[in-house]
This record gives C-alpha cells, structure tokens and sequence, in this order.
C-alpha cells in the first residue's frame, strides 16, 4: 500500500498518521483546507461572472479552469504540471488572438481564466480521493453557478473528466453526449487497483448515468476488457484502423438532441505522436490536427463544457510544441462553446 502511495506521488496522510495527531484535529483542518479551496474558486468564479455580465451580450462564455491532477496516472505524473503550460502558449505572441473562425480570444465575454483547483494543497492535507474528486466537482459547478460561464477544464490526467462530467450532469438535470477523443477508450473497471485511474474514467461515467451517448474516436490501443466494457456500456468506439472508412461521419457528427447538451473530452494522446509528442502514452497511429479540427469545426451541437487533458510537458520538445497543441485545442473549443 504504501509504494503504491509513492507511486501516486506526495501525500502526506501516512506522514501525519505517524505524527500522532489526532484523527479529529486532521479532519477538522482537512474541511478547513477543502473551504478555503472551494472559496477561492467560487470568488474567482463570481469576479469573471461579474466582468462578462457588465461588458452584457455574451449567452455562453468560456472559462478556463485548471485542474493539476496527476497522481491517478498509471505511468507518468507530468499532465500535473500542465495548465500553465497551456496558458501560456494561449497567448504566446508567435500567433494571435484570433480562432480559425474568427472568434477573439481577448474579449472577456469569449474567454476569462478562473485559476486552478488547488489539488496539491488537499492532497497534502491527506484528503483522500473520494474526497478530493468531489472538491472538483463542486469546483466546475461554482464555475456554472455564475451564468454565462461555461467551463473548459485544463487537466491534468484524464481521471478528472469522470467529477467534470459529473458535475455538468447534475448542474444541467440530466444526462449529456459525450465526444471523446483519444488513443484509449480509458473504460477499465479498475486499472493497478484504482477506481479513479485515468483509464477508469469513462466506466465511471457511464455507471453515473452522464452520458447518454458516448462517442469514442482516435481508438488504437484497446484490450478486450475495453471492448467489452464498450458494449458493455453501449459505447460508440471509432477505431483507427477504420478512420479512413469512418470519417465521413465523423466529420458531421450531429449531437446532443434531446439531452442537456454535449460534452467534449479531447485527450492529447488522439493526436498522433508526430503532431503532439508531450503526453504519457506515445501511441503511433493516430489523428492529425486537421482531422481533429475538421470533427470539431464540423460538429452540430450545443456544446456545454470541455477538457482537453493528458498533455505531459515533462515529455514535451525543446521548443514546447505539444504545448502549443495543446493550446490551439482549448483556443478551438473556446469558439465552440462561447456564444
Ligand atoms: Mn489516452
């Protein structure tokens, strides 16, 4: 138990357990430390409510939030170190402001930033993950309280989209479509004995109800367990190795009738490793850009909410160009949710 707890990264309760602090006096400075993190988000949240509801027209904005989560990653940690890296190369001045379709970035009704979750702090304060995966889902709720805010989470590991999606399901009243691009179907009951690893997310969405329809594509490393869990579940899996057949449809994708709206989850690792180098998992293969611009540009939906997740700097090139993927995806799904 405890190596795996190394392997999960720094955490502290087994540190304060042989401390001899009593169990009362933890738990009361864990709710403490869960408060001041819930009060941070909720103030920022309201402070670029405020901001895009003074400046008025603005029916769906986007706002970021991050979530340095990499401790549920069955390989590597780096996705942790993520959301500043993609901030920054949002605004690197190598491009400017502008989406491919011409939506500004710079206008606050299109685009406001409301900061991370503070994740390291609750872990170090020993809050286990139940825990911690609801603080995350009170987050992106705090951020949805605040109309027309809309969240585009920066991960992180991909294990944060099953509380992100979560929490759009239960804000919204019911279930939403979920477009999710990337290498693996992450649809494990359980992988190296944990139920929150980032390849278990979307077994624990499906079981929540969150999805009505879930639409997997960029597929090319799967199991048979992630096959059968995709029937199991009734997943739509688009493989790889039939993408030239597929793509037709999938660049006209029409989602989200009759449900609450549509989710989009774009993991890193869809691209193939010559465009986006800098994730965990190198996985040849897969997506271009362009093909993952055309699904998103194309797709008819009303989009509430997304991720873009799995970016891992700690592998990225000299020059950060997964960064500057990376970010090119959360600027592209910025114009799609914002209205
Ligand atoms: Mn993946």
């Amino acid at each position: 138990m405890s190596a795996m707890i190394g392997k999960r990264g720094v955490h502290y309760l087994q540190k304060l357990k042989s401390a001899n602090i009593p169990i009362a006096v933890i738990e009361k400075g864990q709710n403490r430390v869960i408060d001041a993190s819930l009060t941070l988000i909720r103030e920022r949240a309201k402070l670029k409510g405020e901001l895009v509801r003074a400046l008025g027209g603005a029916v769906a904005s986007t706002s970021l939030l991050g979530v340095p989560l990499g401790h549920n990653s069955s390989f590597l940690q780096g996705p942790a170190f993520a959301p500043p890296r993609i901030r920054e190369a949002i605004w690197c001045g190598s491009t400017n402001s502008t989406t491919e379709e011409g939506k500004e970035l710079n206008d606050p009704r299109v685009l406001t930033d409301v900061g991370d979750v503070p994740v390291q702090e609750i872990r170090d304060c020993g809050v286990d993950d139940d825990r911690l995966m609801n603080v995350i889902t009170e987050s992106v709720k705090l951020v949805m309280e605040e109309d027309p805010l809309h969240p585009l989470v920066l991960g992180g590991d991909h294990s944060i989209s099953f509380p992100v999606i979560r929490a759009v399901s239960e804000k919204l009243g019911g279930p939403v479509d979920v477009l999710h691009l990337d290498a693996h179907p992450d649809i494990y009951d359980a992988f190296e004995g944990n139920k929150y690893s980032h390849a278990s997310s979307f077994a624990r969405i499906m079981e929540g109800g969150y999805a009505r329809r879930l639409l997997q594509v960029g597929i090319r490393s799967i199991t048979k367990e992630g096959r059968e869990q995709g029937k199991r579940f009734g997943v739509e899996q688009y493989e790889m190795r039939t993408f030239s057949r597929d793509r037709q449809f999938l660049e006209n994708l029409k989602l989200g009738e009759g449900v609450k709206g549509v989710y989009i989850s774009v993991d890193v690792d869809c691209l193939d490793p010559a465009f986006a180098p800098g994730v965990s998992h190198i996985e040849p293969g897969g997506l271009s850009f362009r093909d993952v611009l055309n699904i998103l540009h194309n797709l008819q939906a009303d989009v509430v909410a997304a991720d873009v997740v799995e970016f891992n700097p700690q592998r990225d090139t000299v020059d950060g160009m997964t960064a500057m993927v990376a970010a090119k995806l959360v600027r592209e799904l910025t114009a799609k949710i914002s209205k």
